[in-house]
Protein backbone atom coordinates (compact mmCIF):
# COMPACT_ATOMS: atom_id res chain seq x y z
CA UNK A 1 0.00 0.00 0.00
CA UNK A 2 1.60 3.12 -1.18
CA UNK A 3 1.81 6.01 2.13
CA UNK A 4 -0.25 8.19 0.24
CA UNK A 5 -3.43 6.21 -0.57
CA UNK A 6 -4.24 5.20 3.29
CA UNK A 7 -7.08 6.12 4.91
CA UNK A 8 -7.53 7.28 8.43
CA UNK A 9 -8.77 3.99 9.28
CA UNK A 10 -5.35 2.84 8.41
CA UNK A 11 -2.82 5.10 9.84
CA UNK A 12 -4.85 4.69 12.91
CA UNK A 13 -4.13 1.26 12.71
CA UNK A 14 -0.48 1.04 12.21
CA UNK A 15 -0.03 3.92 14.72
CA UNK A 16 -2.04 1.79 17.46
CA UNK A 17 0.32 -1.52 16.28
CA UNK A 18 3.66 0.45 16.03
CA UNK A 19 4.19 3.87 17.21
CA UNK A 20 4.96 4.57 20.96
CA UNK A 21 3.92 8.30 21.40
CA UNK A 22 5.46 10.80 24.20
CA UNK A 23 3.52 11.47 26.84
CA UNK A 24 0.73 9.02 26.22
CA UNK A 25 -1.59 6.41 27.55
CA UNK A 26 -1.20 3.92 24.58
CA UNK A 27 -3.90 2.05 25.27
CA UNK A 28 -6.35 4.74 25.64
CA UNK A 29 -5.12 6.40 22.61
CA UNK A 30 -5.37 2.78 20.85
CA UNK A 31 -8.83 2.46 21.34
CA UNK A 32 -9.59 6.15 20.32
CA UNK A 33 -7.05 6.34 17.22
CA UNK A 34 -5.21 9.46 16.90
CA UNK A 35 -5.88 12.52 14.48
CA UNK A 36 -3.88 12.41 11.67
CA UNK A 37 -2.08 15.64 10.59
CA UNK A 38 -1.26 15.89 6.63
CA UNK A 39 -0.11 19.62 6.47
CA UNK A 40 0.39 22.87 7.56
CA UNK A 41 0.38 26.33 5.69
CA UNK A 42 0.95 29.72 7.71
CA UNK A 43 -1.14 29.22 10.89
CA UNK A 44 -3.20 26.16 9.55
CA UNK A 45 -2.86 22.79 10.07
CA UNK A 46 -5.10 19.98 7.93
CA UNK A 47 -5.88 16.68 9.05
CA UNK A 48 -6.43 13.03 6.97
CA UNK A 49 -10.41 13.70 7.42
CA UNK A 50 -9.50 17.47 5.32
CA UNK A 51 -10.71 19.52 8.54
CA UNK A 52 -8.80 22.93 8.73
CA UNK A 53 -7.56 23.88 12.47
CA UNK A 54 -6.14 26.74 13.45
CA UNK A 55 -2.98 25.76 15.62
CA UNK A 56 -2.76 28.49 18.14
CA UNK A 57 0.27 26.15 19.76
CA UNK A 58 2.54 26.64 17.05
CA UNK A 59 2.99 22.61 16.60
CA UNK A 60 4.52 22.71 20.32
CA UNK A 61 5.36 26.05 20.97
CA UNK A 62 8.27 26.15 18.26
CA UNK A 63 6.83 26.70 14.73
CA UNK A 64 6.99 30.61 15.52
CA UNK A 65 7.40 31.73 11.56
CA UNK A 66 4.61 29.17 10.42
CA UNK A 67 4.26 26.40 8.35
CA UNK A 68 5.64 25.99 4.74
CA UNK A 69 8.57 29.00 4.95
CA UNK A 70 10.33 28.28 1.29
CA UNK A 71 13.27 29.71 2.68
CA UNK A 72 13.91 27.33 5.71
CA UNK A 73 13.07 24.27 2.68
CA UNK A 74 15.37 26.19 0.32
CA UNK A 75 18.56 25.96 3.25
CA UNK A 76 17.82 22.72 4.16
CA UNK A 77 17.96 21.65 0.82
CA UNK A 78 20.48 23.53 -0.34
CA UNK A 79 22.61 22.17 2.87
CA UNK A 80 21.68 18.68 2.32
CA UNK A 81 22.79 18.40 -1.45
CA UNK A 82 26.50 20.55 -0.42
CA UNK A 83 27.28 18.87 2.93
CA UNK A 84 24.60 16.73 5.17
CA UNK A 85 26.86 15.99 7.97
CA UNK A 86 30.04 16.73 9.64
CA UNK A 87 30.68 16.44 13.13
CA UNK A 88 32.99 18.99 15.22
CA UNK A 89 34.67 16.40 17.74
CA UNK A 90 37.96 16.12 16.52
CA UNK A 91 38.83 19.86 15.42
CA UNK A 92 36.44 20.05 12.33
CA UNK A 93 33.65 22.66 11.76
CA UNK A 94 30.98 23.64 9.27
CA UNK A 95 30.00 26.81 8.12
CA UNK A 96 26.55 27.14 9.08
CA UNK A 97 27.28 25.81 13.08
CA UNK A 98 29.57 28.39 12.72
CA UNK A 99 27.96 30.84 11.29
CA UNK A 100 24.97 30.15 13.84
CA UNK A 101 27.16 30.21 17.25
CA UNK A 102 28.07 33.87 15.59
CA UNK A 103 24.45 35.28 14.68
CA UNK A 104 23.45 33.78 18.35
CA UNK A 105 26.13 35.65 19.92
CA UNK A 106 25.04 38.75 18.03
CA UNK A 107 21.22 38.41 18.92
CA UNK A 108 21.62 37.52 22.49
CA UNK A 109 22.27 39.73 25.50
CA UNK A 110 26.12 41.42 25.22
CA UNK A 111 27.52 38.26 27.68
CA UNK A 112 26.88 35.45 25.66
CA UNK A 113 29.47 35.13 23.04
CA UNK A 114 29.36 31.32 23.00
CA UNK A 115 26.78 28.51 22.30
CA UNK A 116 26.68 24.95 22.87
CA UNK A 117 24.75 23.22 20.42
CA UNK A 118 22.55 19.76 21.62
CA UNK A 119 20.09 18.32 19.11
CA UNK A 120 16.92 19.26 21.69
CA UNK A 121 15.99 21.21 24.42
CA UNK A 122 16.34 18.30 27.23
CA UNK A 123 19.95 17.58 25.80
CA UNK A 124 20.68 21.51 26.24
CA UNK A 125 19.05 21.11 29.78
CA UNK A 126 21.80 17.99 30.63
CA UNK A 127 24.44 20.16 29.46
CA UNK A 128 23.70 22.73 32.11
CA UNK A 129 23.64 20.49 34.83
CA UNK A 130 27.14 19.04 33.07
CA UNK A 131 28.55 22.42 32.67
CA UNK A 132 27.48 23.96 35.79
CA UNK A 133 28.87 21.36 37.75
CA UNK A 134 31.97 21.52 36.08
CA UNK A 135 32.54 25.48 36.10
CA UNK A 136 32.14 24.93 40.29
CA UNK A 137 35.14 21.90 40.10
CA UNK A 138 37.21 24.56 38.26
CA UNK A 139 36.73 27.00 40.30
CA UNK A 140 37.92 24.80 43.46
CA UNK A 141 34.52 23.65 44.75
CA UNK A 142 33.06 20.78 44.16
CA UNK A 143 30.82 20.09 46.94
CA UNK A 144 29.02 23.10 44.67
CA UNK A 145 26.74 20.68 42.92
CA UNK A 146 23.53 21.32 44.16
CA UNK A 147 20.36 22.88 41.52
CA UNK A 148 17.58 24.50 42.62
CA UNK A 149 14.33 24.69 40.31
CA UNK A 150 10.74 24.82 40.91
CA UNK A 151 8.06 22.63 41.38
CA UNK A 152 5.56 22.60 37.65
CA UNK A 153 8.85 23.70 35.28
CA UNK A 154 9.58 21.57 32.85
CA UNK A 155 12.72 21.13 31.68
CA UNK A 156 12.86 17.90 29.28
CA UNK A 157 12.30 14.21 29.72
CA UNK A 158 15.59 13.03 29.95
CA UNK A 159 17.00 11.81 33.45
CA UNK A 160 18.34 14.69 34.15
CA UNK A 161 15.25 17.09 32.22
CA UNK A 162 12.91 15.41 33.78
CA UNK A 163 15.09 15.80 37.44
CA UNK A 164 15.27 19.48 36.92
CA UNK A 165 11.56 20.09 36.00
CA UNK A 166 9.51 19.99 38.65
CA UNK A 167 6.71 17.60 37.41
CA UNK A 168 5.51 15.11 40.24
CA UNK A 169 4.00 12.49 37.49
CA UNK A 170 7.57 12.71 35.83
CA UNK A 171 9.38 11.91 39.58
CA UNK A 172 6.88 9.26 39.76
CA UNK A 173 8.31 6.68 37.18
CA UNK A 174 11.97 5.92 37.16
CA UNK A 175 13.58 7.09 40.20
CA UNK A 176 13.69 10.68 39.74
CA UNK A 177 14.67 13.12 40.95
CA UNK A 178 18.48 12.02 40.45
CA UNK A 179 20.83 13.22 43.49
CA UNK A 180 21.48 17.33 43.52
CA UNK A 181 18.42 18.73 42.27
CA UNK A 182 16.08 20.57 44.83
CA UNK A 183 12.80 22.42 44.08
CA UNK A 184 11.02 25.31 45.72
CA UNK A 185 7.70 26.55 44.51
CA UNK A 186 6.10 28.17 41.60
CA UNK A 187 5.34 32.33 41.59
CA UNK A 188 1.76 31.17 40.67
CA UNK A 189 -0.28 34.22 42.43
CA UNK A 190 -3.44 32.62 41.36
CA UNK A 191 -2.93 29.42 43.38
CA UNK A 192 -0.03 30.43 46.02
CA UNK A 193 -1.22 34.23 46.31
CA UNK A 194 -2.49 35.05 50.30
CA UNK A 195 -5.52 36.76 50.50
CA UNK A 196 -5.10 40.66 50.57
CA UNK A 197 -1.92 39.98 49.00
CA UNK A 198 -1.19 41.80 45.54
CA UNK A 199 0.98 40.37 43.14
CA UNK A 200 4.14 42.23 43.62
CA UNK A 201 4.02 41.56 47.04
CA UNK A 202 3.36 37.98 46.24
CA UNK A 203 6.30 37.70 43.75
CA UNK A 204 9.03 39.00 46.55
CA UNK A 205 7.39 36.33 48.85
CA UNK A 206 7.94 33.50 46.07
CA UNK A 207 11.19 34.66 44.93
CA UNK A 208 11.68 34.31 48.99
CA UNK A 209 11.41 30.62 48.22
CA UNK A 210 14.71 30.60 46.78
CA UNK A 211 17.18 32.35 49.37
CA UNK A 212 15.43 29.51 51.92
CA UNK A 213 16.44 26.75 49.99
CA UNK A 214 19.46 28.25 50.02
CA UNK A 215 20.29 28.59 53.00
CA UNK A 216 18.79 25.15 53.93
CA UNK A 217 21.35 23.46 51.43
CA UNK A 218 24.25 25.52 52.25
CA UNK A 219 25.27 28.36 50.16
CA UNK A 220 28.65 26.92 49.75
CA UNK A 221 26.50 23.51 47.71
CA UNK A 222 24.16 25.49 45.63
CA UNK A 223 25.74 25.55 41.85
CA UNK A 224 22.89 27.04 39.96
CA UNK A 225 18.99 28.40 39.83
CA UNK A 226 17.30 27.48 36.89
CA UNK A 227 13.63 28.65 36.06
CA UNK A 228 11.79 29.35 32.88
CA UNK A 229 11.03 33.56 32.39
CA UNK A 230 7.21 32.20 31.82
CA UNK A 231 6.72 28.51 32.97
CA UNK A 232 5.00 27.20 29.67
CA UNK A 233 4.11 23.33 29.90
CA UNK A 234 3.19 24.17 33.41
CA UNK A 235 0.05 26.38 32.24
CA UNK A 236 1.66 29.73 31.43
CA UNK A 237 2.58 30.81 34.47
CA UNK A 238 3.74 34.42 34.36
CA UNK A 239 5.17 35.44 37.43
CA UNK A 240 4.70 38.94 38.67
CA UNK A 241 7.24 41.94 37.50
CA UNK A 242 8.64 41.66 41.25
CA UNK A 243 9.87 37.73 41.07
CA UNK A 244 12.80 37.94 38.34
CA UNK A 245 14.65 41.03 40.03
CA UNK A 246 14.25 39.20 43.14
CA UNK A 247 15.60 36.44 41.81
CA UNK A 248 18.42 38.30 40.25
CA UNK A 249 19.49 39.74 43.68
CA UNK A 250 19.64 36.56 45.60
CA UNK A 251 21.38 34.69 43.07
CA UNK A 252 24.03 37.37 42.56
CA UNK A 253 24.28 37.57 46.91
CA UNK A 254 25.60 34.01 47.39
CA UNK A 255 26.60 33.90 43.85
CA UNK A 256 24.77 30.98 42.42
CA UNK A 257 24.85 31.39 38.64
CA UNK A 258 21.21 31.74 36.98
CA UNK A 259 20.03 29.72 34.50
CA UNK A 260 17.25 30.91 31.93
CA UNK A 261 15.42 28.21 30.34
CA UNK A 262 14.33 29.90 27.26
CA UNK A 263 13.40 26.80 25.28
CA UNK A 264 9.76 27.98 25.48
CA UNK A 265 10.42 31.85 25.87
CA UNK A 266 13.44 32.48 23.88
CA UNK A 267 13.49 33.91 19.78
CA UNK A 268 10.57 35.97 20.00
CA UNK A 269 7.80 34.92 21.74
CA UNK A 270 7.28 37.25 24.42
CA UNK A 271 8.13 40.42 22.64
CA UNK A 272 12.09 40.10 23.33
CA UNK A 273 14.26 37.78 21.46
CA UNK A 274 14.92 36.39 24.80
CA UNK A 275 12.43 35.89 27.90
CA UNK A 276 15.36 37.32 30.38
CA UNK A 277 15.27 40.50 28.54
CA UNK A 278 11.69 40.70 29.29
CA UNK A 279 12.23 40.27 32.98
CA UNK A 280 14.99 42.71 33.29
CA UNK A 281 17.62 39.78 34.25
CA UNK A 282 21.24 38.47 33.34
CA UNK A 283 21.49 34.80 33.23
CA UNK A 284 24.85 32.96 32.95
CA UNK A 285 23.40 30.62 31.18
CA UNK A 286 20.58 30.09 28.47
CA UNK A 287 19.07 27.07 27.58
CA UNK A 288 17.33 27.15 23.93
CA UNK A 289 15.56 24.63 21.65
CA UNK A 290 12.15 24.76 19.07
CA UNK A 291 11.62 28.47 18.29
CA UNK A 292 15.67 28.81 16.97
CA UNK A 293 14.70 26.34 14.23
CA UNK A 294 10.49 27.27 14.42
CA UNK A 295 10.85 23.12 14.89
CA UNK A 296 11.49 22.57 11.01
CA UNK A 297 14.28 20.31 12.28
CA UNK A 298 15.31 19.57 15.56
CA UNK A 299 18.08 21.87 17.55
CA UNK A 300 19.02 23.16 20.50
CA UNK A 301 21.53 24.63 22.74
CA UNK A 302 23.03 26.66 25.65
CA UNK A 303 24.51 30.24 25.25
CA UNK A 304 27.29 29.99 27.32
CA UNK A 305 27.42 33.75 29.22
CA UNK A 306 31.29 34.85 29.88
CA UNK A 307 31.45 33.90 33.92
CA UNK A 308 31.44 30.40 32.54
CA UNK A 309 32.88 30.52 29.16
CA UNK A 310 35.67 32.23 30.54
CA UNK A 311 36.59 29.70 33.39
CA UNK A 312 35.87 26.74 30.73
CA UNK A 313 38.16 27.82 28.20
CA UNK A 314 40.97 29.44 29.83
CA UNK A 315 41.37 26.81 32.04
CA UNK A 316 38.80 23.88 31.28
CA UNK A 317 41.12 22.53 29.45
CA UNK A 318 38.58 19.45 27.47
CA UNK A 319 35.34 19.57 28.28
CA UNK A 320 33.87 15.68 28.12
CA UNK A 321 30.76 15.96 26.94
CA UNK A 322 29.05 16.36 23.37
CA UNK A 323 26.31 15.17 21.21
CA UNK A 324 26.96 13.24 17.47
CA UNK A 325 24.64 16.02 16.47
CA UNK A 326 25.89 19.33 18.37
CA UNK A 327 26.24 22.01 15.43
CA UNK A 328 24.25 19.86 12.79
CA UNK A 329 25.41 21.50 9.54
CA UNK A 330 21.48 21.16 8.24
CA UNK A 331 20.23 21.66 11.82
CA UNK A 332 21.84 25.14 12.01
CA UNK A 333 21.44 25.91 8.40
CA UNK A 334 17.87 25.82 8.71
CA UNK A 335 18.30 27.87 12.15
CA UNK A 336 19.85 30.81 10.24
CA UNK A 337 16.82 30.60 7.70
CA UNK A 338 14.73 30.70 10.58
CA UNK A 339 16.75 33.54 12.34
CA UNK A 340 17.06 35.57 9.09
CA UNK A 341 13.24 36.05 8.24
CA UNK A 342 11.99 36.93 11.91
CA UNK A 343 14.59 39.36 11.69
CA UNK A 344 13.48 40.42 8.27
CA UNK A 345 9.61 40.24 9.17
CA UNK A 346 10.24 42.44 12.54
CA UNK A 347 8.77 39.27 14.18
CA UNK A 348 10.04 40.43 17.37
CA UNK A 349 9.18 44.02 17.30
CA UNK A 350 5.76 43.21 16.02
CA UNK A 351 4.97 41.18 18.83
CA UNK A 352 6.05 43.95 21.33
CA UNK A 353 4.35 46.79 19.45
CA UNK A 354 1.51 45.66 18.02
CA UNK A 355 0.04 41.60 18.30
CA UNK A 356 1.06 41.36 21.89
CA UNK A 357 -0.70 43.99 23.37
CA UNK A 358 -3.23 43.24 20.58
CA UNK A 359 -3.84 39.94 22.19
CA UNK A 360 -3.40 41.00 25.85
CA UNK A 361 -6.50 43.72 24.77
CA UNK A 362 -8.64 40.76 23.27
CA UNK A 363 -7.66 38.48 26.27
CA UNK A 364 -8.54 41.35 29.24
CA UNK A 365 -12.48 41.05 27.06
CA UNK A 366 -12.35 37.35 27.70
CA UNK A 367 -12.88 38.02 31.69
CA UNK A 368 -16.42 39.02 31.31
CA UNK A 369 -17.08 35.36 30.42
CA UNK A 370 -18.51 33.60 33.82
CA UNK A 371 -16.30 30.91 33.26
CA UNK A 372 -13.10 32.84 32.87
CA UNK A 373 -11.31 33.58 36.59
CA UNK A 374 -7.72 35.19 34.77
CA UNK A 375 -7.54 35.77 30.83
CA UNK A 376 -3.75 36.54 31.12
CA UNK A 377 -1.00 36.88 28.11
CA UNK A 378 3.22 38.22 27.97
CA UNK A 379 4.04 38.36 24.45
CA UNK A 380 2.62 36.05 22.25
CA UNK A 381 1.17 33.45 24.88
CA UNK A 382 -1.96 33.25 27.09
CA UNK A 383 -3.80 31.43 29.60
CA UNK A 384 -7.07 31.26 30.63
CA UNK A 385 -8.25 29.96 34.10
CA UNK A 386 -11.59 27.94 34.24
CA UNK A 387 -13.03 28.44 36.73
CA UNK A 388 -16.60 27.27 39.11
CA UNK A 389 -17.24 31.24 40.27
CA UNK A 390 -15.48 34.48 39.11
CA UNK A 391 -13.58 36.62 41.93
CA UNK A 392 -15.99 38.90 43.65
CA UNK A 393 -15.29 41.68 45.82
CA UNK A 394 -12.61 40.45 48.52
CA UNK A 395 -14.00 36.92 47.44
CA UNK A 396 -11.34 34.95 44.96
CA UNK A 397 -12.21 32.69 42.36
CA UNK A 398 -13.18 29.43 42.83
CA UNK A 399 -11.98 26.49 40.96
CA UNK A 400 -13.64 23.40 39.71
CA UNK A 401 -13.22 19.99 41.28
CA UNK A 402 -9.76 19.26 39.94
CA UNK A 403 -11.46 15.83 39.24
CA UNK A 404 -14.21 16.91 36.60
CA UNK A 405 -11.08 17.60 34.17
CA UNK A 406 -12.81 20.69 32.84
CA UNK A 407 -10.09 21.83 30.69
CA UNK A 408 -10.27 18.50 29.07
CA UNK A 409 -14.38 19.48 28.76
CA UNK A 410 -12.83 22.68 26.72
CA UNK A 411 -10.11 20.83 24.88
CA UNK A 412 -12.68 17.85 23.55
CA UNK A 413 -14.54 21.54 21.91
CA UNK A 414 -11.40 23.16 20.62
CA UNK A 415 -11.11 19.52 19.17
CA UNK A 416 -13.70 19.30 17.66
CA UNK A 417 -14.19 23.15 16.22
CA UNK A 418 -11.33 23.72 14.15
CA UNK A 419 -8.99 24.84 17.43
CA UNK A 420 -5.49 23.75 18.74
CA UNK A 421 -5.65 24.89 22.27
CA UNK A 422 -4.07 23.08 25.28
CA UNK A 423 -5.43 21.97 28.93
CA UNK A 424 -3.19 22.14 31.34
CA UNK A 425 -5.68 21.29 33.98
CA UNK A 426 -8.35 24.40 34.49
CA UNK A 427 -5.55 26.14 32.42
CA UNK A 428 -6.45 26.56 28.46
CA UNK A 429 -3.34 27.99 26.68
CA UNK A 430 -2.23 29.34 24.24
CA UNK A 431 1.14 30.14 22.18
CA UNK A 432 0.50 30.84 18.55
CA UNK A 433 2.78 31.41 15.60
CA UNK A 434 4.45 35.01 15.63
CA UNK A 435 3.27 35.54 12.18
CA UNK A 436 -0.32 36.31 13.43
CA UNK A 437 -2.04 39.24 12.16
CA UNK A 438 -4.70 41.06 13.65
CA UNK A 439 -7.21 39.54 11.37
CA UNK A 440 -5.60 36.19 12.49
CA UNK A 441 -5.89 37.45 16.04
CA UNK A 442 -9.83 38.40 15.57
CA UNK A 443 -10.66 34.95 13.96
CA UNK A 444 -8.86 33.07 16.79
CA UNK A 445 -10.53 34.22 19.50
CA UNK A 446 -13.51 33.73 17.59
CA UNK A 447 -12.73 29.99 18.08
CA UNK A 448 -11.56 30.60 21.56
CA UNK A 449 -14.92 32.43 22.33
CA UNK A 450 -16.98 29.93 20.67
CA UNK A 451 -15.20 26.73 22.93
CA UNK A 452 -15.70 28.46 25.75
CA UNK A 453 -19.36 29.23 25.34
CA UNK A 454 -19.57 25.41 24.25
CA UNK A 455 -18.21 24.61 27.65
CA UNK A 456 -20.28 26.43 29.39
CA UNK A 457 -23.38 24.72 28.14
CA UNK A 458 -21.62 21.86 29.05
CA UNK A 459 -21.29 22.91 33.02
CA UNK A 460 -24.36 24.15 33.29
CA UNK A 461 -26.28 21.05 31.96
CA UNK A 462 -23.91 18.64 34.10
CA UNK A 463 -24.62 21.11 36.99
CA UNK A 464 -21.13 21.58 37.35
CA UNK A 465 -21.91 25.80 38.28
N1 LIG B 1 12.72 23.29 28.56
C1 LIG B 1 11.51 23.85 28.38
C2 LIG B 1 11.20 25.14 29.05
C3 LIG B 1 10.56 23.22 27.58
O1 LIG B 1 9.36 23.78 27.41
C4 LIG B 1 12.18 21.47 27.16
C5 LIG B 1 13.07 22.14 27.97
C6 LIG B 1 12.61 20.19 26.52
O2 LIG B 1 12.78 20.33 25.16
P1 LIG B 1 12.72 19.05 24.20
O3 LIG B 1 13.16 19.63 22.89
O4 LIG B 1 13.69 18.05 24.69
O5 LIG B 1 11.32 18.53 24.23
C7 LIG B 1 10.91 22.01 26.93
C8 LIG B 1 9.94 21.29 26.05
C9 LIG B 1 3.89 20.64 26.73
C10 LIG B 1 5.24 20.28 26.23
O6 LIG B 1 3.14 19.71 27.05
C11 LIG B 1 6.29 21.17 26.36
C12 LIG B 1 7.56 20.80 25.94
C13 LIG B 1 7.77 19.55 25.37
C14 LIG B 1 6.70 18.67 25.24
C15 LIG B 1 5.44 19.02 25.68
O7 LIG B 1 3.56 21.82 26.80
N2 LIG B 1 8.59 21.69 26.15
Amino acid sequence: MSTLDRTTKDWQAADAAHFLHPFTDHQALAAKGSRIITRGEGVWLWDSEGQQIFDAMSGLWCVNVGYGRQELIDAATQQLQTLPFYNAFFQTATPPSIALAEKLAQLSPPQFQHVFFSGSGSEGNDTVVRLVRRYWDLQGQPGRHTIISRLNAYHGSTMAGASLGGMVDMHAQGGLPIPGIVHIDQPYFAALGQPGENRDDFGRRAASWLEYKILEVGADKVAAFIGEPVQGAGGVIIPPDSYWPEIQRICDKYGVLLVSDEVICGFGRTGQWFGCEHFGVRPDLITFAKGVSSGYIPLGGVLVGSRVARTLIDEGGEFNHGYTYSGHPVACAVALANLDVIEREGLVRRVHDDTGPYLAQQFAALQDHPLVGEAETCGLMGAIRLVRRQAEGDRRAEPFDPALSVGMVCRGHCFSHGLIMRAVGDRMIIAPPLILTRELIDEMMARIRRCLELTWVDVQQRGWV
